[in-house]
Parts: structure tokens; C-alpha cells; sequence
């Protein structure tokens, strides 16, 4: 871990995206909005400098893919944000991997998955992750690098 010019270590948070998630601002605008998960990925960089960290950002449509990319987590990253698209509702493999290495996680969604459908209201990330920001859009993601950050500096 490297410091920055004010002394604080530099923070280094794996942004994970689940299926479907590259297809925002190009399909369903009128349900998902028009911002694009790379407009996500820049908004993230910016956030993490003010936070004194950096995100690498990945996205991926199959779930051993999101595994693995959690495996290799360990050692390399002190936090872990995730929208895992639809594997949230129903991956026990993504769960017990993030559980596994113990990094802290935070889970965001863009939709308030409670005010959706009843299958969309049981995720098996927030268990195990410190908490869970839904329904904000891009927000949801700028909250939940803060909240992690702060989390992570606080312990
Ligand atoms: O609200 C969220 O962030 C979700 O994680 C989005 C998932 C959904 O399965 C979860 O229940 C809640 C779906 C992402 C699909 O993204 C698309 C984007 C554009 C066009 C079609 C799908």
C-alpha cells in the first residue's frame, strides 16, 4: 500500500459489475436511465482520489468469472464494491467466495430492489457484506465507495 502527499495509504477497492450491467445507457434507457457504466466507472476514479484511493473496475457476464476475479482479490485490494446484477438474488458461489477472503464489501444497486419484483428482495451478498445502498442510481455507487472507504479507515 502506498501513501499519498497528506500521509493517508492509498486504498485500493475492486469494483465489481455483474450480467447485464454493460448494456446500461445502451438498452432499456426508459427502466435503467441513460448513464453508462463506463460514465460509473469514471465517476468512481474521480470519487476514490478525493477519498485518497483508487478502483480498478471489472465487469463480467458469467459468475465463475466474478469468483475468480474475487479470488485473486486477496492481498491486492482492501475493499470490495459490488453490484452483482441478477447473481445477487441468486449465487451462493459469489457469496461464499466474497466471504471467503473477508474483504470488506459493500453491495449497491441502481434500483431500489425492494420496491421491485419479490425475487429481487432477497440478496445473498448483504449478509456478509457491511452493508447495502439501493435505489440511488450511479449514487448508489459514489455512496457505497464512501461508505467502504471510511469503513475500512475507521477499523
Ligand atoms: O438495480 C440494480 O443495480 C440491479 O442489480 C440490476 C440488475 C437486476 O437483476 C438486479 O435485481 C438489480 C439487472 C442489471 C441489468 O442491466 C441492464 C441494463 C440495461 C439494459 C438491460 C439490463
Amino acid at each position: 500500500m502506498s501513501v499519498n502527499s497528506q500521509n493517508l495509504s492509498i486504498l485500493n477497492v475492486l469494483v465489481l459489475h455483474g450480467p447485464n450491467l454493460n448494456l446500461l445507457g445502451k438498452r432499456e434507457p426508459e427502466f435503467y436511465g441513460s448513464v453508462t457504466l463506463n460514465d460509473i466507472n469514471e465517476l468512481l476514479s474521480e470519487t476514490a482520489i478525493k477519498l485518497s484511493s483508487q478502483v480498478t473496475c471489472f465487469q463480467s457476464n458469467h459468475e465463475g468469472t466474478l469468483v475468480d476475479k474475487i479470488h485473486e482479490a486477496l492481498g491486492q485490494y482492501q475493499g470490495i464494491l459490488i453490484n452483482a446484477g441478477a447473481y445477487t438474488h441468486t449465487s451462493v458461489a459469489i457469496r461464499d467466495a466474497l466471504s471467503a477472503v473477508e474483504i470488506p464489501t459493500v453491495e449497491v444497486h441502481l434500483s431500489n430492489i425492494y420496491k421491485r419484483e419479490v425475487f429481487r428482495h432477497h440478496s445473498y451478498i448483504a449478509a456478509i457484506a457491511i452493508g447495502q445502498i439501493s435505489g440511488f442510481g450511479a449514487l448508489s455507487y459514489q455512496l457505497g465507495l464512501e461508505a467502504l472507504v471510511k469503513h475500512i479507515r475507521a477499523k
